[in-house]
């Protein structure tokens, strides 16, 4: 609705001042915006140099599928490696340089289209675009206050010039954490050289600059989310419709990724997890090779990457159509944890305070069940083992702290969940107290045994509260039972 007139006076825009303006879209509206926002909290001073992800041997001579450095695609929205953001706050006009690889009809043939100049121009917003053979010498004339071509002189640069001259310049990359033996990072490795070369800056990580700015999202981004959180949505109804007793669990996968491609999505936000029965009780569970019994929960953990926005949504539910009581006890006091805590999300709070009221909710509850002795201390966290909440954005698991004060345009999700394994009762370790847990709780333990109920929604918070972007996924005990028989029905035709 916003996008319309954007579009059309952009479409204006570029037919009264012809060719050499680049084409401006609703994304490449926002990224500019966000290089802007970007550059008024670094200030003249600064230089931010913000580097592409390497490619990935996946085995021999084949990569992996290309996966762009986050940052760079927050600022770019360019997917194609080789590729470096240059931003000079300080410049005179030209404060963004783009520079993308070199086409190359030979290589074209073998591995695809790489985007021209003008195309990367036109994508991004950025107006000066460059070959990215060139990036060294630019650097290296900017880092020692000498012109580079006709265009970046002192009347462009003279902010930055005059910075470095000072001492008082800084470069902002992305540096990170470096582990000793671990391999050093493209920005690091750049940091390296740099610093073994020229003087008057000192480096800075702008990895929590970025952060600040990416934790609220704009429209495009909500729009854009809620878009993946539709696709993954139509998926695992998809799933639930093939989860019948006797399906393997890769084909209720593949039913659930097949609706991710169909409807446009890059990928899948995250490994699909589709895991049955005991299956269940592992968090990640990583295989998908069972055969559904019938009587299984199955819970998948599955969703799409659209347009480089990651939902994430769990469903678990029973493929024989209805919960048996055991099941049911503990369904509906995951359910009721995250009701509970949805009313607790509220701007103002935080995540940590959202996984607080989980916590005192899923207590009582294990409490009444049997599963643990005391809900004063820590023994829910042998059942429950997760975080409840993480931020979701081009990460899954998204930049921002769970400390962070909630505000609108937060994306977050809220996924309690219980795990009930034998084994976690066999392993405490041997002392009088344990003996006497273990007594009290065997037998709860043995009536939920390999019992694994997860509950995930997507988030976006706004002035009134956290809003549900997944809710047509069935969620209550009714619709769940409801639609798997009616799945069921269908299917069986
Ligand atoms: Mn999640």
């Amino acid at each position: 609705m916003v996008n319309v007139p954007r579009a059309a006076s952009s479409l204006l825009v570029c037919l009264v001042l012809a060719a050499t303006t680049a084409f401006a879209s609703p994304f490449s509206d926002d990224l500019a915006a966000r290089r802007a926002r970007v550059m008024e909290r670094l200030g003249p001073d600064t230089m931010l140099v913000l580097m592409s992800a390497p490619a990935r041997a996946y085995s021999g001579d084949v990569d992996y599928e290309y996966r762009q450095d986050s940052n760079l695609y927050y600022l770019t929205g360019i997917t194609q490696e080789q590729t470096t953001l240059v931003l000079m706050p300080g410049n005179a006009s030209k404060r963004e340089v783009l520079f993308v690889k070199d086409r190359n009809p030979g290589q074209e043939h073998w591995t695809g289209a790489v985007l021209s100049r003008d195309e990367a121009r036109d994508q991004t917003g950025v107006s000066t675009v460059l070959s990215a053979s060139v990036f060294d010498a630019f650097m290296s004339r900017m880092l020692s206050r000498r012109p580079y071509g006709a265009t970046f002189d002192e009347k462009e640069s003279g902010a930055w010039f005059a910075a470095l001259g000072a001492g008082r310049a800084r470069l902002a990359l992305v540096i990170g954490e470096s582990e000793l033996g671990a391999p050093l990072t493209p920005p690091q490795l750049f940091l390296q050289k740099v610093r073994d070369r020229f003087a008057g800056f000192v480096a800075v990580d702008v990895a929590p600059e970025l952060a600040t700015l990416r934790t609220v999202k704009t429209l495009y981004e909500v729009q854009t989310l809620t878009r993946a959180v539709d696709i993954s949505a139509d998926a695992q109804k998809a799933g639930m419709r093939a989860a019948v007793p006797g399906a393997f669990e890769y084909q209720v996968k593949a039913a659930i990724e097949a609706v991710h491609r169909a409807e446009g999505a890059v990928s899948t936000a995250y490994p699909s997890i589709v895991a049955s029965g005991p299956n269940a009780t592992t968090l990640h569970y990583p295989q998908d090779g069972r055969q559904i019994q019938s009587g299984d929960l199955v819970l998948v953990d599955a969703a799409a990457n659209f347009g480089y926005e990651a939902a994430d949504i769990t469903r678990t539910y029973p493929v024989s159509g209805t919960f048996t009581p055991a099941q049911r006890d503990i369904y509906e006091l995951v359910l009721h944890a995250q009701e509970e805590a949805i009313k607790v999300a509220k701007p103002g709070t935080t995540l940590s305070a959202i996984h607080d009221r989980t916590v005192a909710v899923l207590k009582e509850g294990l409490l009444t069940l049997g599963l643990i002795a005391d809900a004063t201390g820590q023994q829910y966290a042998m059942w429950f083992t997760h975080g409840t909440s993480h931020f979701i954005g081009i990460d899954v698991h998204d930049v921002g702290s769970n400390r962070d004060i909630l505000q609108p345009g937060m994306t977050f999700t809220i996924e309690p969940g219980l795990y009930i394994r034998q084994s976690v009762l066999d392993q405490l370790p041997a002392t009088d107290a344990n003996r006497q847990l273990h007594a009290a709780l065997q037998a709860a333990v043995t009536k939920y045994n390999n019992i694994g109920v997860r509950i995930e929604d997507s988030f976006v918070m706004e002035a009134g509260g956290a809003r549900s972007l997944s809710q047509s996924v069935p969620k209550s005990v009714k619709d769940v039972e409801d639609f798997m028989q009616h799945a069921r029905a269908v299917t069986a035709r």
